[in-house]
């Protein structure tokens, strides 16, 4: 089996990959450590148990509710106009356009984002203020106000975005870095500091099995992402394993944070159930005193 040899990405060498693990009940631990994911000397947070269970499986229901309060889109709909089908063959759906699938116009992702906005109080049981607690918690990792990141004509971009692979679905490898220059992207990078996009998520209902978050330690580029795409589940499972790929299966309610920007990963196939996780990523602005939130 031919695995590729991972390499340094365009803008320089990447550092050994390096996570800190808390309770919520010792965020103070990690206060200030975006700018150690900024710089490059952590590659990630996991904090545990920092929103309640109960909470997040509210916001599983009403999503899963018909009509959901907020429309899905196709996962895989990346392109230039909007997927009037969805592929079956991927079964993986954001609820709330995602930027990265949206298009130079922005006004349909701008459309999905007011919806986000609107249903965000009811989601999670009306009672449980889950972006407050979100901001909060990334405001001290963040050692900054962390808010929703304002668009064009008073609109704002959709804090996050709620995922849900069904059985056999996957989230392929990438890496956020490589969508600043995406068309979609155009109004983003006027607004933050593009070193690095920073990614957030919470399970809110982990799968029985599969639905691991693989991070790996070196770089390959699109062609050879792709040659591993098309192996067998096994096959990649090994590759992976060969090219010590950094695992996380957070359980609901932990919150990552961690440099999705840099480091390529990807989700493996759910198994057993649907995997639901919800999140967005972070970015300073280019005067470095808050960091923007958009999914
Ligand atoms: O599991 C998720 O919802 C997203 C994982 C990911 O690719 C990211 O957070 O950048
Ligand atoms: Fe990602």
């Amino acid at each position: 089996m031919t695995i590729p040899k991972q390499t340094d990405p365009p803008e320089g060498p990447l550092a050994p990959l390096r996570f800190i693990d808390v309770h919520a009940r010792d965020l103070s631990r990690v206060a200030d450590s975006l700018v150690e994911m900024l710089d490059m000397r952590l590659t990630g947070v996991i904090v545990r148990e920092a929103f309640p269970k109960a909470a997040l499986q509210a916001a599983v229901a009403h999503l899963s509710a018909t009509p959901a309060p907020v429309r899905a889109w196709d996962i895989r709909c990346f392109g230039d106009r909007e997927p009037e089908t969805q592929d079956p063959r991927y079964a993986g759906f954001s609820f709330g356009m995602s930027l990265t699938n949206s298009f130079a116009d922005l006004s349909l992702y701008l459309a999905s984002s007011a919806q986000m906005v609107a249903a965000l109080p009811e989601l999670f049981g009306g009672s449980y203020d889950f972006l407050a607690e979100l901001q909060r918690i990334l405001s001290v990792i963040a050692g900054r106000p962390v808010a929703p990141m304002p668009a064009p004509n008073g609109a704002t971009y959709a804090p996050v975005s709620a995922r849900r692979l069904l059985e056999g679905a996957t989230l392929t490898i990438h890496r956020g870095n490589e969508f600043f220059d995406w068309p979609s992207n155009h109004d983003l990078v006027q607004r933050v500091d593009t070193r690095d996009q920073i990614s957030f998520f919470t399970p809110l209902q982990p799968p029985p099995a599969g639905g691991a978050l693989h991070i790996y330690p070196g770089y390959f580029p699109p062609p050879q992402r792709e040659h591993l795409e098309v192996k067998s589940a096994r096959e990649l499972a090994e590759a992976d394993r060969q090219m010590q790929v950094t695992v996380l299966n957070p359980e609901a309610g932990d919150l990552v944070v961690f440099d999705g920007g840099r480091y390529l990963h990807r989700v493996t196939a759910a198994h057993g159930g649907e995997r639901w996780t919800i999140g967005g990523f972070v970015c300073p602005t280019p005067d470095a005193e808050r960091v923007w939130m958009w999914a």
